[in-house]
């Protein structure tokens, strides 16, 4: 067990909340290292390094059991991996509700606002390999495990509330298409290639996804700054069996924030495991990521009044229209204790549900209820696979499904069937009754048919409605984010048919997008004769959603981000200290970088360590940038073209960046700072040529610290000038 998770299971094995209900549990499948080496059937092992061979110089003897049973397992250690969602990284915590929800839900973790109910939540790209990077553009998965006293319950939602297809019919092609393409296995973890845009250009319906897909939403800076979306109607079930629609939501504590994508695309390099790490180290410092569950809730008489059919998957909810409740709060507190065992063989299921909780009829839901019991007996080997420790439910759970490979548990007895008289010598069966899970009960009498509900027509109302709701900078990014994956599209009439298509979203958004692709004028008639177009139009009574912008969202804290302090001999550590110190106490998370690791000495001869070089920490791998006086320390910083570059690539990625003293001049040099009498500094650049002994005045230290934090708070400067005319 980790130091830090063994303080978590110090404190939690306190707790009588029920939030420890499952860490005790998989306690008791935890193994620790041992004194000795021995083989799987316990036979003490005395040599590990020499196989048994014939002569010291002879050949290996085929006798040697002990060689042959490590080399077999170790040639069977890998599964394979999810078809979609293959990499991913999750953590434990718990689910607390703020108040009592019978009102709508009989679901028992909705009940009690003192019960903690343990919970275990698995984040993903969906399109890449394991090894892939973190940072690509695309969906995150969003999958929670909730460990009730009623059985799982999984809520298996992603960060983007809409999906590209509206029916299960259409999954593999879809993931055919963005996957790598099959001759020769490339783009590797990248929509920004043919056949994903040949297929969805031909897919009007995917176009409201595509536009949450080609913003800041896909490149999150953050799987702590993400919101999450069960995307699917589902249905809450009170005691009485009166029932209500309800879209679930994630709403994280810290804001909505993204990379930019230049970013994004250098971290990749840089750092593959950008998100991985920022979650586990997160945790591990104790700043526990949070979320509050939001509910949308619409009475079934009130279903077929929205405009738009709420069976639909590529169609949201305005919260305009039907606000979201905050209903109680996530907080992942612990690290895996082992990848493999947990978050590769956790297994989730939309199907996993618990009274109080239903589907609805969803077409694409409707698919995924067949599809994830299906995968996992594939992926994990079997149909035993809800013994894994990881996925073991709390309750106690027991039926007379029995065997096949790698049973754990033993049943006894004679009985394996219902009904029996012989279990214990009493008739038993389970026929009917109003206990446990009871599915809703829908009136349905309807032709059978293979057709698509012309509710579902409308392609292109909401993702006009997205578009409109986004501030300018965010739209700029759609524009680029579409311009970019296009222009790696070789086909030009794809090209040209999604820009088509893209008329009929915003015919300025679909101008400005076509402008660089070498292709006609966007073409909306064109898109509209061609199949798969549908007419229908849908009337919402409102043209702007604010609640679908990341902007200016979040608690307005600077907690865990990370701060750049570049320095060199001879900075001025009268001025950094009180602004580091501040920023600390704030949350903030910072490091100094300089050219090589070890200490450098201030102009007052303090030793000062440095935490990172400008090779193993680039400016991508930070929130904001910091460079202190001291005139011998900056002029050695502006010799230095990593230090040049470091602080240009931070301008260009619209972070927050704070020079004080000498540092002033260094941004003037390079045209990213204040004019001569310290105004007009761009967006997000605070300047104080201050004196360097003025500085030690605390006071005015502590304000442009504060300018500072507010700052690093705003996450990026999206709206500062003239970025492409910086080269980095
Ligand atoms: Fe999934 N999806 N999916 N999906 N999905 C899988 O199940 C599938 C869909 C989602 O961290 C697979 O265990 C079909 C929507 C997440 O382990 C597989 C359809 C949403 C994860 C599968 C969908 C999701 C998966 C692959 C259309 C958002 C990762 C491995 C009918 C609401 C869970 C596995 C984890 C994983 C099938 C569409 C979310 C193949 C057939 C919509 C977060 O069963």
């Amino acid at each position: 067990m980790t130091p830090q998770n063994k303080a978590a299971a110090g404190r939690r094995s306190k707790a009588t909340d029920g939030s420890n209900a499952k860490q005790q549990q998989l306690d008791g499948f935890a193994t620790d290292h041992a004194p000795n080496l021995t083989t799987n059937q316990g036979l003490q092992i005395p040599d590990n390094h020499n196989s048994l061979k014939a002569g010291v110089r002879g050949p290996t003897l085929l006798e040697d059991f002990i060689l042959r049973e490590k080399i077999t397992h170790f040639d069977h250690e890998r599964i394979p991996e999810r078809a979609v969602h293959a990499r991913g990284s999750a953590a434990h915590g718990y689910f607390q509700v703020y108040k009592s929800m019978s009102q709508f839900t009989c679901a028992d973790f909705l009940q009690d606002p003192d019960a903690k109910t343990p919970v275990f939540v698995r984040f993903s790209t969906v399109a890449g390999s394991r090894g892939s990077a973190d940072t690509v553009r695309d969906v995150r998965g969003f999958a929670v495990k909730f460990y009730t006293r009623e059985g799982n319950y999984d809520l298996v939602g992603n960060n983007i509330p809409v999906f590209f297809i509206q029916d299960a019919m259409k999954f593999p092609d879809l993931i055919h298409a963005v996957k790598p393409e099959p001759h020769h296995e490339m783009p590797q973890a990248a929509s920004a290639h043919d056949t994903f845009w040949d297929f969805v250009s031909l897919m009007p319906e995917s176009t409201h996804m595509l536009m949450w897909a080609m913003s800041d939403r896909a490149i999150p800076r953050s799987l702590r700054m993400m919101e999450g979306f069960g995307v699917h109607t589902f249905r809450f079930v009170n005691i009485r069996g009166e029932s209500h629609f309800v879209k679930f939501h994630w709403k994280p504590k810290l804001g909505i924030h993204g990379l930019a994508w230049d970013e994004a695309q250098k971290v990749a390099g840089k750092d593959p495991d950008f998100h991985r790490r920022d979650l586990w180290e997160a945790i591990d410092q104790g700043d526990f990521p949070e979320w509050e569950l939001g509910v949308q809730l619409v009475p079934p008489d009130k279903a077929n009044s929205l405009g738009f059919d709420l069976l639909d998957p590529t169609k949201l909810i305005p919260e305009e229209m039907v606000p979201v409740q905050r209903i109680g709060r996530l907080v992942l507190n612990r690290n895996p204790e082992n990848f493999f065992a947990e978050t590769e063989q956790v297994a989730f299921h939309p199907g996993h549900v618990v009274p109080g909780i239903d589907f609805s009829n969803d077409p694409l839901l409707q698919g995924r209820l067949f599809s994830y019991t299906d995968t996992q007996i594939s992926r994990l080997g079997g149909a035993n696979f809800h013994e894994l420790p990881i996925n073991k439910s709390v309750c106690p759970f027991h039926n007379f499904q029995r065997d096949g490979m790698h049973r754990q548990a033993i049943a006894r007895g004679q009985v394996a069937y219902e009904p029996n008289s012989l279990g214990d010598g009493k008739e038993f069966r389970v026929d009917g009754g109003s206990a446990g899970f009871q599915s809703h009960p829908d009136e349905l009498e309807s032709p059978k048919v293979r057709r698509r509900s012309p509710t579902f027509d409308d392609h292109f109302t909401q993702a006009r409605l997205f578009f409109n709701s986004q501030s300018a900078a965010e739209k700029e990014h759609i524009i680029a984010a579409f311009r970019f994956e296009l222009s790696k599209v070789e086909v030009p009439a794809i090209r040209q048919r999604m820009v088509d298509n893209l008329a009929h979203v915003d015919e300025k958004l679909a101008r400005r997008v076509a402008e660089p692709l070498g292709i006609g004028a966007p073409d909306a008639k064109a898109a509209a004769g061609r199949a798969g177009f549908r007419e229908h139009r849908m009337t919402l009574p409102i043209e702007e959603s604010p609640a679908l912008s990341m902007a200016d969202t979040g608690d307005g804290s600077i907690r865990t981000r990370r701060i750049a302090i570049l320095a060199a001999d001879g900075v001025d550590s009268a001025s950094l200290k009180p602004i580091r110190d501040a920023l600390e106490q704030a949350g903030g998370k910072c490091k100094v970088v300089g050219a090589r690791l070890g200490t450098i000495a201030s102009a007052t001869k303090r030793q000062i360590d440095v935490d990172m070089t400008f090779a193993n920490g680039p400016s991508v791998m930070f929130d904001a940038v910091l460079i202190p006086g001291g005139a011998q320390g900056v002029a050695a910083l502006a010799g230095m073209g990593d230090a040049v570059h470091f602080v240009l690539e931070a301008y260009k990625h619209c972070k927050a960046i704070c020079s004080v003293g000498d540092g002033v001049q260094l941004l003037s040099t390079l045209g990213i700072g204040a004019n001569a009498q310290q105004r007009d500094a761009p967006a997000g650049v605070i300047v104080a040529a201050t004196p360097v002994t003025n500085l030690g005045d605390t006071s005015e230290a502590t304000q442009i610290a504060q300018a500072f934090i507010a700052a690093i708070a705003k996450h990026r400067h999206w709206d500062r000038a003239n970025i492409d005319a910086i080269p980095a």
